[in-house]
């Protein structure tokens, strides 16, 4: 690293704990209290056993501070004061514990070392004080309130909104996802395995399955027809149709979460492979400042139907396959969802004043129903899938002759498509992090 991007980093983090803490205040202000505590959380151990589960900080930890692994921290905050660290440094030879604070980071802090986790009573200074993370079970603060859902939306809104310095890790996070990628995609045409592909792509990362934002899908031929398959099978099948990946990476805590599909036949596969490749760019490109999230979605849905009937899967047009709910059968989840420290980032569902903001009617499982503002992250992911359960009901039902059932069954060993990028929205030209990224490379 050049000691201009350092420069440049830090910077751009001095900037982000500027407007952290003017949203604090200003959240602080409207829901009546004088301090915020946030605790970084416990580590979790599986029952009966001493083995703990990797360890996940609350993610309004996270939005303060890079410390991706760190338990049994305390961050207070308060109005017109330098947030204070209660940094957790036990003396251990079990596990390795975490390192001294960097400068780049802690200047931004007052920091109290501490090698035992600290109940919350010996911290509250505040009569008014609300604390947020999992600490239902730690009584005994007196006058404190746990996890307010006020507070939160508040919290949850201003992280909808990223800072350049937020953008600067969701981009660095698509460029180690972008690499791994396409190091995948190599991997599944040299004929390697699900379980295979996956070694290759972390390495390839330099992450930990961990680390990573969520567990990776690496799916091939008819795996893609399950929208979150987990499995990573060892053997490599004789026939190799199509492969889907949807794996991210990590930067600082920040996560990329990018999905691409691949085949090396030709034929209507590929050629709904490259329809839909247009179609998520389009998408992509019209995922700009005031527009409603909730249309894009249903644009999506008219314009994949529009593609499956020039293809001759559909024998209807685009218009009666929606109003049918016939595409949902094809495209069954949400067009995405906001990104940032969490994959399924938070406050997609509310409006600015903290209202719930529904899906539209047919849409159950859309994660983001809000008016795009400028500095949102979010996915561009739209699929199509061959799904055994979903067709079964489409075929028994009054709808059953808008469909091509034979180009169907032929189309079902490739499982399905999603090709998933990460946007920064602009007034004009949102930013495109995932295709960035890939043409770097
Ligand atoms: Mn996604």
């Amino acid at each position: 690293m050049t000691t201009n991007m350092i420069t440049n980093s830090q910077v751009l983090f001095a900037a982000h704990i500027a407007t952290r803490q003017q949203q604090l205040e200003q959240a602080l202000e409207l829901s009546h209290y004088d301090e915020l505590l946030i605790w970084s959380g416990a580590e979790i151990t599986a029952f009966l056993d001493d083995y703990h589960y990797p360890f996940k900080p609350n993610p309004h930890f996270m939005a303060w501070l890079p410390l991706t692994h760190h338990a049994e921290c305390w961050l207070q905050l308060r109005r017109g004061k330098k947030p204070v660290l209660y940094y957790y440094q036990p003396t251990d030879y079990w596990y390795a514990p975490p390192t001294d604070p960097e400068s780049w980071w802690a200047d931004h802090f007052e920091i109290k070392s501490i090698s035992q986790p600290l109940p919350a009573r010996q911290i509250v200074s505040g009569s008014h004080t609300a604390m947020i993370g999992e600490i239902e079970d730690r009584g005994g603060v007196g006058d404190v309130s746990y996890n307010p859902q006020s507070l939160l939306n508040q919290l949850h809104l201003g992280r909808t909104l990223k800072t350049d310095w937020e953008v600067a890790c969701i981009a660095a996070a698509n460029r180690l996802a972008a690499h791994a990628h396409n190091v995948a995609r190599d991997a599944f045409f040299a004929g390697e395995s699900e379980f295979e592909i996956d070694m290759s792509y972390c390495r390839a990362a330099g992450l930990q399955e961990h680390e990573m934002p969520y567990g990776s899908i690496v799916a091939l031929n008819e795996h893609a027809a399950t929208l979150h398959y987990q499995g990573k099978d060892r053997s490599s099948p004789q026939q190799r149709h199509a492969f889907l990946i949807d794996a991210g990476a990590t930067y600082h805590g920040y996560a990329a979460d990018i999905t691409r599909t691949y085949t090396q036949e030709s034929g209507v596969f590929s050629d709904l492979l490259s329809g839909m490749d247009e179609l998520e760019l389009r998408l992509a490109g019209a995922a700009v400042t005031g527009v409603d999230y909730r249309e894009l979605h249903v644009q999506a849905h008219h314009q994949i139907a529009d593609l499956l009937h020039q293809l001759g899967v559909l024998k209807v047009d685009a218009e009666t396959a929606v109003a049918k709910g016939i595409s949902s059968t094809f495209l069954p989840h949400g067009l995405g969802h906001y990104l940032g420290l969490q994959t399924h980032d938070v406050a997609g569902l509310i409006d600015n004043q903290g209202e719930d903001l529904p899906r539209p009617e047919g849409h159950p499982f859309l994660r983001l129903t809000r008016v795009l503002e400028t500095g949102n992250v979010l996915t561009i992911e739209p699929g199509v899938y061959f799904i055994d359960s979903l067709l079964a009901k489409l075929k028994a039902s009054e709808n059953t002759g808008a469909v091509n059932w034979d180009l169907v069954d032929q189309l079902r060993p490739y499982g399905g498509i999603r090709v998933e990028d990460n946007i920064v929205v602009a007034e004009q030209d949102s930013r495109n992090l995932t295709r960035e990224a890939f043409a770097e490379l």
